[in-house]
């Protein structure tokens, strides 16, 4: 037997993780009451158009944490116990029933909103954030949306005569027609797919600001959140989060990568000069696919960007809380 070290030392866990693998090592949590943020994942990826596996993506980016979200140098705050933020699991889904599932969503959805706790959801593939919007709308009406992709995500699929469609690659315009976001307050950024003329032609705009990746390479940090916020306004607002918003470099591991994006420290500039001050009431990020990350590139990636998020909403959160308290 060796002989142990001094007893000075006390064992700790030396893996820099939680052992029980939680979005940002978050406490799990199934109780809602008191909660100020719960994380949960979406294990869902039946609306994908091209390669799968987004399923497996919370589960992926919980056993996958080098970060919390607990202390920001840059927003100079340190959470520490003055919020609850807890990781309130996966919701449960039918599996095989893509209607069905996107009831279940927004149902479940409702029930964080409705214990008062701002959801960040984990996806899963980009057709979940319609069901979601669907429960925002039950509380707040329509809703505003900064929506970060490399796509518009408003294919007009939903214009076949005889069936309603739900994609990956069509929840934002189901999402306008159904009246669940308001065009007016909702801007796209990133997006380089389609020309300008091709997507004035081939989608419907609703009002919404789309500010190209190209414009978006060209600008500062301060003006690309000044047009976000101008467009948002004091709306209350999801923020969307695709990950192939960033370059294949930054997040190979999703399903329908496209070059020419930004990097992970471009997000989480524009995240917090925008987000602070704005009334962002939910959050999501989408489209992590494991099995096309060796590297673990996406992995941290997506979770500097999810920590990033976490934060800004507390952030605003704590200001409220210090408000109350004046
Ligand atoms: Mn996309």
């Amino acid at each position: 037997m060796l002989e142990r070290i001094p007893e000075r030392f006390q064992p700790r866990n030396i893996s820099d993780g939680n052992a029980l693998n939680s979005f940002l090592n978050l406490d799990y949590c199934t109780d809602l009451e008191g909660v100020d943020i719960a994380l949960a994942g979406i294990p869902f990826d039946l609306a994908t158009s091209n390669r799968p596996g987004t399923k497996m993506g919370p589960k992926y980016l919980r056993s996958r944490v080098y970060k919390g979200c607990k202390v920001d140098e840059v927003l100079d705050i340190n959470i520490g116990d003055k919020l609850k933020i807890v990781d309130t699991g996966d919701f449960k889904l039918m599996g095989g029933y893509l209607l069905d599932d996107f009831a279940l969503i927004t149902e479940q959805t409702k029930k964080i909103l409705d214990a008062g706790a701002t959801p960040v959801i984990v996806g899963g593939d980009h057709s979940i954030t319609f069901p979601e919007l669907a429960a925002y709308y039950q509380v707040y009406g329509p809703m505003a949306m900064i929506h970060f992709d490399s796509h518009l995500d408003t294919g007009m699929y939903h214009m076949s005569p005889t069936k309603e469609i739900y994609t990956h690659g069509n929840p934002f315009s189901n999402a306008m027609r159904k009246g669940f976001l308001d065009g007016n307050h909702t801007i796209q950024i990133g997006i380089r797919t389609g020309s300008p003329k091709m997507n004035d032609e081939y989608t419907e705009n609703y009002g919404r600001e789309i500010l190209y990746a190209k414009e978006l390479h060209a600008i500062s940090y301060e003006e690309a959140a000044e047009r976000i916020r101008r467009k948002v306004g004091n709306m209350p607002c999801l923020v969307t989060f695709d990950i192939d918003f960033l370059d294949p470099a930054y997040a190979p591991g999703t399903g329908t990568p496209v070059t020419g994006g930004f990097t992970v420290y471009d997000a989480m500039m524009i995240l917090e000069n925008a987000l602070p001050g704005l009334n962002i009431v939910g959050a999501d990020m989408v489209e992590v696919e494991p099995f096309f990350d060796p590297s673990e590139t996406t992995a941290i990636s997506a979770n500097n960007v999810l920590a990033k998020l976490v934060t800004c909403i507390a952030y605003n959160k704590l200001t409220e809380k210090e408000k109350e308290q004046d």
